[in-house]
């Protein structure tokens, strides 16, 4: 059911290329995607709801949910649920708090000086995926770092759905308990043109985030630079690194627990113990067989994206999951603490028997956002400084000037620009020889 690699013995030179992953094709999904983005930027609204009316198969008379039905999902959602979503809240805003930053002023000479601004992109839209599931909490991870970072408007985009062309009414009890007014019923590639041009309905943002499925992505693609994006999310990844120490049975849940999303998510276990590998696949075999989704759990964990990979060490085991970056990486090793403080590259990093993924999703604190593909090694998850820019503001006195103009006259020479210079020397009756 599950591919099996066997690094055991010197590792490849080209680890990446040895691992299981999916390949998404985004670059030809661009081409599908670009005809739907030309048409909400000429046709605004209606071209919007043509769309909706075309993939999801509703024809709304606008995209904005009314208030009415933000209050009502609220009103009706179940207390567990609501008690749930609002201690989520509660942790992710603790830990999103703490990564907001302050500005900082540096004196570089005597009269000189650069502060770094850190501000606030101006307006974002949200997305919150729907398709095989839907997932209030990642309006949660996506608000949240938002809010925190002092971005003074946002809506959120979800896709409708049955019955009534809704985004599902637990998005809308999401966006309730997070002061969030402003929802679309508007999913795919549509709603990120949608943020990205504008439209009557909804104003233009400056910036697009959260996880979607291919053609979310490939419009993310196509508008990156016209609208900032986050990153492409591709299907969500989950590695394990465990030694014989590790219980399957936790292991092989954990597995599982991904691989639920979607059938391109990607199940990786790397382990140097070949008996550990042996009673995850037949606690794999087991737990599928008893869990809900098992058809796409089964094809997850048969695609090219999953296996159980064999090293010599756990000292080449984290090179391998390094090699692989995954989005989620959980160690399962005697002293757990220690390996995790050894990865470099992974977009959040579970320790230990009692931090599984599923509650990095949920109830942890951290960020589900996070980078796919491999991104990891040089992206980081959704945060507070995602929705930040900095802004260099230079400030110099005459004096401070007086002493950087030969500097800056020489380099603007060493560069033939000339005009640099005199720039500088402009400013001092043109003293300064050039
Ligand atoms: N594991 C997903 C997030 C999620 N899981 C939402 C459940 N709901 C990507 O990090
Ligand atoms: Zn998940």
């Amino acid at each position: 059911m599950i591919s099996r690699i066997d690094l055991r013995g010197p590792l490849p030179g080209n680890l990446r290329d040895v691992l299981p992953r999916a390949e998404l094709d985004v670059e030809t999904a661009l081409e599908k995607v670009r005809p739907i983005c030309e048409k909400v930027r000429h046709q605004g609204a209606e071209g919007v709801r043509e769309l909706t009316h075309r993939f999801d198969g509703f024809d709304l008379p606008t995209a904005r949910v009314p208030l009415e039905a933000l209050k009502k999902a609220l009103e009706t959602l179940d207390p567990k649920v609501r008690a749930a979503l609002e201690e989520a809240i509660r942790r992710t805003r603790l830990v999103h708090r703490d990564q907001r930053r302050t500005d900082v002023t540096t004196t570089v000479v005597p009269g000189g000086t650069v502060t770094e601004r850190w501000i606030p992109v101006d307006r974002v839209g949200l997305y919150a995926p729907g398709g095989l599931a839907v997932y209030p909490s990642s309006v949660i991870m996506n608000v949240v770092p938002a809010q925190e970072a002092g971005v003074p408007s946002m809506a959120v985009a979800s896709p409708p759905q049955k019955p009534d062309g809704l985004p599902h009414p637990t998005i809308l009890a999401a966006c309730a308990l997070l002061g969030v007014d402003e929802v679309y019923a508007v999913g795919g590639a549509q709603s990120v043109a949608m943020f990205a041009y504008g439209t009557e309905d909804c104003p233009a943002a400056s910036m697009v985030t959260g996880p979607g499925n291919i053609w979310v992505a490939a419009a993310k693609r196509l508008l990156k630079g016209r609208i900032g994006i986050d990153s492409e999310a591709g299907p969500t990844e989950i590695a394990i690194l465990a030694d014989a120490t590790a219980d399957p049975v936790h292991v092989a849940a954990d597995l599982i627990s991904q691989a639920e999303h979607d059938t391109l998510a990607a199940a990786v276990l790397v382990t140097d113990s070949a008996e550990l590998a042996d009673a995850v696949e037949v606690e794999l075999k087991a737990q599928v067989a008893r869990t809900k989704h098992t058809e796409r759990i089964t094809e997850a964990l048969a695609g090219r994206q999953s296996g159980i990979v064999l090293v010599s060490s756990i000292d080449d085991g984290i090179k391998v999951v390094d090699a692989y970056a995954a989005e989620h990486l959980e160690i399962q090793t005697a002293d757990a603490a220690q390996v995790a403080s050894r990865i470099r590259n992974a977009g959040a990093v579970f320790v230990g028997a009692h931090a599984p993924v599923s509650l990095g999703d949920y109830m942890a604190g951290s960020n589900h956002v996070l980078p796919t593909g491999g991104c990891a090694c040089h992206s980081s998850g959704l945060s507070v400084q995602t929705f930040l820019k900095g802004v260099h503001v230079v400030d110099y006195s005459r004096e401070a000037l007086a002493e950087a103009a030969p500097l800056v006259c020489a380099l603007a020479d060493a560069e033939d620009l000339p005009g640099h210079g005199a720039a500088i020397r402009a400013r001092f009756d043109w003293e300064i020889p050039s």
